[in-house]
């Protein structure tokens, strides 16, 4: 027959158990309602993670896609904009929109120094289209990877690794930005959303090929102020 000391044992493994399921549900729930993460915020999180912004938005309004076949090559350490790398979305009155944008192209990043960084950087920038065809006034969108706090951290979209690849290192390469834009005005507003890319010294060069550009709308946008 069990001791005495071992039911009591037994019993309280029992409660121990209950207690920390209990700590875990409750946990969930908080989340779920409310005491997680809310749509916007930007909360420091785990070191190496400096800043966290969610958003989104409901159903897609716009989708806008821009191709393009032509090599482009660049040795330029400020950013540039391949040709036909723009594209245009609208905002109607007194509404928020969701902005997302996907681009990908195949890439090669080559030529460079032995030290790092050795990097073929881009970006997404939203902004008013010009009548001259330009992007003028753009706003990174998230992650604002170029202008982040954790510094010396640029969006690599490709790299030489210190230079040791070549022109014909051809890869597929893709990255996704999204915004949030409110438009408080009574008509409808023209955004323009494009893509960049820039070198980090004189000795890289940075070619462009066979770009897919999308940009789609969402209504309803939250977060990614
Ligand atoms: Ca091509
Ligand atoms: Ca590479």
């Amino acid at each position: 027959m069990r001791s005495k000391r071992f039911k009591w044992f037994v019993v309280a493994v029992t409660v121990g158990a209950v207690v920390a399921l209990a700590g875990l549900l409750g946990a969930a729930l908080a989340g779920a309602v409310g005491g997680g993460p809310q749509a916007g915020n930007q909360s420091p999180t785990a070191p190496g993670v400096r800043v966290r912004v969610t958003g989104g938005g409901h159903e897609i309004d716009e989708i806008r896609i821009v191709t393009q076949d032509a090599q482009f090559i660049t040795g330029s350490t400020s950013y540039v904009t391949p040709p036909g790398a723009l594209i245009t979305v609208t905002v109607p009155p007194k509404s928020r929109r969701l902005i997302t944008a996907d681009f990908t192209a195949e890439t090669s990043c080559f030529g460079g120094t032995t030290t790092s960084p050795n990097w073929c950087l881009a970006r997404i920038l939203v902004g008013r289209p010009s009548v001259l065809g330009a992007c003028l006034g753009g706003v990174e969108a998230y992650p604002k990877a170029d202008v982040s706090p954790d510094t010396l951290t640029p969006f690599a979209l490709d790299s030489s690794d210190n230079g040791r690849q070549t022109q014909q290192s051809f890869e597929g390469h893709a990255f996704s930005r999204s915004i949030v834009f409110a438009n408080a005005l009574d008509v409808t507003q023209r955004l323009c959303v494009i893509a960049q890319v820039r070198v980090t010294n004189r000795l890289l060069r940075f070619w462009v090929d066979d770009i897919h550009l999308r940009a789609m709308t969402a209504k309803d946008g939250f977060g990614l102020p």
